[in-house]
């Protein structure tokens, strides 16, 4: 007894390998309130993007291209994989025993945890699976998160989920491309994290992302250009001038581009889609606490996105994103 030696070891961050659990833990232990809530959510939050980033992969061999025949709430065809991602997402937060409120695109209410032993502070806003129209042909998909906290977790109220995307406390998506891309802020910037298929974990590929000031894409669905108003049309016009233009038709896609590329992606509400086409709740508001979060954008054309107020949880809106001098120049032709 007493020729045991001890060695103070140490980690030195950054030096190594990141894994997105181990930077979550980081986030948490740097912050002395946090209560590692948020960290079990996120973990929920992982798990799903891995579990669906997989299906995405297996789904023509395992018979999940195509429709379920159903319509959701918004009169939108659903896709076998719509509907498996939302019940990954699902049971993934709601076993968490983290999350109060679930709002995803596929559901047509706010849903309350039933078991008040798995409720928990937090609404997590979801869009399971954007870019449904691209879902079979192979093109790149994802899934968009946002996370707010509720007053109250034992009388969650309306208020609670109608709120500013002033309130959201962590956004992110998950890319299902030719890499699979986890990009996520809890406010502090936004930081990038690559699925490792081999050992299915998420590395940080890419830290602290910030966005050109200015970029050389412009990025909209010029098929609706007859509807846009005359602001729009007058901008889109002059920046097919000086810019290339890229348009995958899904979001995440757009905005991983515009994210790290720069240059501007937008979504105008026009004649046909009077109030624009994404919703509010899980597609502008995080994707604008993003493209902030990295030094961009995020507007309306007549006022910045995270100030609006939804009055309904499936709420759409008009939204452009995008390198900072690029969105403001989209702004000046509304303000003529
Ligand atoms: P979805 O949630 O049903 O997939 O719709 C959202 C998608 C976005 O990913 C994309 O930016 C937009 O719809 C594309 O719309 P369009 O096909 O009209 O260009
Ligand atoms: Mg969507």
């Amino acid at each position: 007894m007493g020729e045991t030696k001890f060695e103070e070891i140490s980690v030195g961050r950054g030096e190594d390998l990141v894994t997105l659990t181990r930077w979550v833990i980081s986030q948490q232990q740097d912050a002395p309130e946090a209560t590692g809530d948020l960290t079990l959510l996120l973990a929920a939050i992982q798990f799903g993007c891995k579990f669906v980033a997989s299906k995405v992969k297996q789904a023509g061999l395992i018979n999940l291209l195509g429709l379920t025949g159903a319509a959701n709430v918004q009169g939108e065809e659903v896709k076998k994989l719509d509907v498996l991602a939302n019940d990954i997402f699902r049971n993934a937060l709601i076993a968490s025993g983290k999350a109060c409120i679930l709002i995803s695109e596929e559901d047509e209410n706010a849903m309350v945890i039933q078991d008040k032993n798995l409720r928990g502070k937090y609404i997590v806003t979801f869009d399971p699976l954007d870019g449904s129209s691209n879902i079979d042909c192979g093109v790149s998909i994802g899934t968009i998160f946002g996370i707010f906290k509720v007053d109250d977790s034992e009388n969650p109220n309306e208020k609670d989920v109608l709120r500013s995307g002033r309130n959201l406390i962590s956004a992110g998506y998950c890319m299902y491309g030719s890499y699979c891309e986890m990009i996520l802020s809890v406010g502090n910037g936004v930081n990038g994290f690559t699925l490792d298929p081999a050992i299915g974990e998420f590395i940080m590929t890419h830290p602290n992302i910030k966005m050109p000031s200015r970029g050389k894409i412009y990025s909209v669905n010029e098929g609706n250009y007859k509807h846009f108003d005359e602001p729009c049309k007058k901008y889109v016009d002059q920046v097919k001038q000086k810019y290339s233009a890229r348009y995958v038709g899904s979001m995440v896609s757009d905005i991983h581009r515009t994210l790290l590329y720069g240059g501007i992606f937008g979504y105008p509400a026009d004649a046909k889609s009077k109030r624009g086409k994404l919703r509010i709740l899980y597609e502008v508001f995080p994707m604008s606490f993003l493209i902030e979060q990295a030094g961009g954008k995020a507007s309306t054309g007549t006022q910045n996105a995270l100030d609006l107020i939804p009055e309904h949880i499936h709420d759409r809106s008009g939204i452009w994103l995008g390198s900072k001098e690029d969105v403001e120049e989209l702004e000046s032709f509304y303000k003529q």
